[in-house]
């Protein structure tokens, strides 16, 4: 098929690139190179220095002689994305061209209004695109589990049976996103669901929960082709953080009491999920809703599973129970719903003690360049810290 991944320079885009690739695809990447400008604003950097998207493509094809094309642009300009999508004419599109971030979306205002204007418009002109140039295309879209927030009931796949004063309908499931960032994500999914229900646009909207896991089965192929692997309070999420703190003899960061629930999976997960709903496409018209995780855990469950993993490489982990940043539950009911993408034959790979072991590995040699202010200060849901604050400003 020839695939269009957009935002493939990240964490998640560029291994899906390399699997799509691996799988046979024809595979054009596009990136507009914004989360490297990112970086540099706060003055973060991935664990493993990560060379340019097209010296990492060049680095593919001398590898596995395979080609992924890749064109640096925007999807937000206006006639990129237009004129990309008429000339490739993709049977399937892969977006994970957003801004991922929900602390960043939260530090103030500026940053609060690009995420929404780049994924909200981002995710727009993508449909327009789709609809002028190539309305059978598949659109295959990262949402977030984040987007339900966490209801007392069961959160189910997309969808909720309602009885109303004697009638019932199939309705979309409440929203009531935590962060600017998970709310642009509902916005999306209102967007590519009109697109569906009134253009006949076809979509997957996959509601991913934190994503862990540094290696996939072509990342190890070459040191060129690893991932960009975040830690730092703002682009590293919770699982991914807690392996480099206990590594680099910082506290565990638990946010309160941790008794905070979510959904996680394997960066591998993500990988068989996408190829799998993309061998399964929707139908012309249809809007389907998947929540992609693996198995649900608690913050502090996890941050004794790191401890516990960490002790078995000589490492005397500690966690710290520091004051939660964000405004969240930290005990609730969670029980998502998440059986969609097994049906379609998805096998998902729980976290096991040897698992994290094997992370942490591979983390090992690149710990030494961490610095111990790169792992604490969170940025705050109701005012930022002043040296976020500050950076944000440059
Ligand atoms: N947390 C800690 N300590 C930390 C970092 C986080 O206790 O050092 C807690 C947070 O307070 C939160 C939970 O861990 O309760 C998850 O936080 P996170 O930063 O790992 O994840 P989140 O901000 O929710 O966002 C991440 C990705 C985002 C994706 C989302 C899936 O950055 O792109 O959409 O996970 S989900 O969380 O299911 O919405």
């Amino acid at each position: 098929m020839r695939i269009l991944v957009a935002g493939a320079d990240g964490y998640l885009g560029w291994p899906m690139c390399m699997r799509l690739s691996q799988e046979g695809h024809e595979v054009l990447g596009v990136d507009s190179l914004i989360k490297r400008a990112w970086e540099h604003e706060l003055g973060v950097k991935p664990l493993v220095p990560v060379p340019a998207l097209t010296d990492r493509a060049d680095r593919w094809e001398k590898t596995s002689g395979r080609h992924i094309a890749v064109e640096v642009g925007d999807v937000c300009e206006d006639g990129f994305l237009d004129e990309v999508i008429a000339r490739f004419r993709p049977e399937v599109l892969v977006d994970f061209a957003q801004q991922p971030s929900a602390p960043l979306s939260m530090m103030d205002e500026a940053h609060g209004v690009h995420t929404q204007v780049n994924n909200v418009v981002g995710t727009l002109r993508i449909l327009y695109a789709i609809r002028r140039h190539a309305p059978t295309c598949h659109l295959v879209k990262l949402g977030t589990m984040g987007e339900y927030g966490t209801p007392n009931i069961d959160i189910e796949e997309g969808f909720l049976e309602v009885e109303h004063n004697g009638r019932t309908d199939r309705l979309p499931f409440p929203k009531q996103p935590g962060s600017i960032y998970h709310l642009s994500k509902v916005h999306d999914s209102h967007n590519i669901a009109f697109a569906c229900r009134v253009w006949g646009l076809r979509a997957s909207d996959l509601n991913q929960g934190v994503v862990y896991g540094i290696q996939t089965g072509e990342t190890e192929l070459a040191p060129d082709l690893r991932t960009s692997f975040h830690y730092d309070p703002v682009f590293g999420t919770v699982l991914n953080r807690f392996c480099v703190q206990a590594l680099a003899g910082h506290p565990l960061t638990v946010h309160g009491l941790g008794g905070q629930t979510r959904g996680f999976l394997n960066i591998l997960d993500t990988l068989q999920s996408i190829s799998t709903v993309i061998s399964h496409p929707a139908a012309p018209g249809e809007y389907r809703v998947f929540n992609q995780f693996s198995e649900q855990f608690r913050v502090i469950d996890l941050a004794e599973r790191v401890i516990a993993a960490a002790a078995r490489l000589g490492y005397d982990a500690q966690l710290s129970h520091v004051p939660n940043p964000r405004v969240e539950s930290e005990d609730h009911y969670y029980n998502a719903k998440h059986s969609g993408l097994f049906r379609l034959g998805v096998h998902p790979r729980l976290l096991s003690e040897d698992i994290l072991v094997r992370m942490l590995e591979a983390m090992v040699p690149f710990v030494s360049g961490v610095a111990a202010d790169e792992l604490g200060t969170d940025v705050s849901w109701t005012s930022a810290p002043a040296e976020l604050a500050t950076a944000g400003e440059g």
